[in-house]
């Protein structure tokens, strides 16, 4: 299954999401990621990602991770991923957008789901209210409906059905 790696930069109350304007996901607001490169590691790959798509710096020292979800595709088996979720709240240089995406300031509670994957309401929250989690999807519709999710917090020592 092929790795992938998704961040929220977190500022204040807000959090940045990325409209993707081409391939995997467009047309949807998600965090900043992609794909984890042969033998890379997953922490520079998400700093990789952060850099080549909003053109900010973050160390990886102040990327936490924060989740990983599996998502499968009943449709579209090569879409496979275990995805790593990261926060940061520690950057440099100010987000800008790419020829992949555009980047825009969203309050934590406003969040535009309308147009995001249909897992995000049922692990995003979670994250920003400063859970761990692990989570599992099934698709069908290339991604635009789900079969069923399961999600739990996982706390110290142990996890939580949420
Ligand atoms: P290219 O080939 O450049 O388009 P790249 O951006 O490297 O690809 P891509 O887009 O395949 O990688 O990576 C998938 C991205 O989409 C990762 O950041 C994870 C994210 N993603 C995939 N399925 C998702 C889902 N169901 N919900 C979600 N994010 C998902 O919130």
């Amino acid at each position: 299954m092929r790795q992938t790696t998704l961040c929220f930069l977190l500022k204040d109350d807000q959090v940045l999401l990325a409209m993707k304007k081409r391939g995997f996901g467009a047309g949807k607001w998600n965090g900043v990621g992609g794909k984890v490169a042969e033998k890379e590691d997953v922490v520079a790959a998400a700093a990789r990602e952060i850099k080549e798509e909003v053109g900010v710096t973050v160390a990886p020292e102040d990327l936490e991770r924060v989740g990983t979800l599996n998502f499968d595709f009943s449709d579209e088996h090569d879409w496979a991923q275990s995805c790593t979720v990261f926060i940061a709240r520690r950057w440099e240089g100010e987000p800008s957008e790419s020829e992949e995406v555009r980047p825009q300031w969203y309050r934590k509670n406003a969040l535009p789901f309308d147009s995001m994957w249909v897992d995000d309401p049922h692990w995003l929250p979670m994250v920003l209210a400063g859970k761990k989690i692990k989570g599992k999807f099934l698709f069908e519709d290339k991604g635009g409906a789900m079969i069923n999710f399961a999600v739990s917090e996982i706390r110290e020592g142990g996890v939580a059905e949420k």
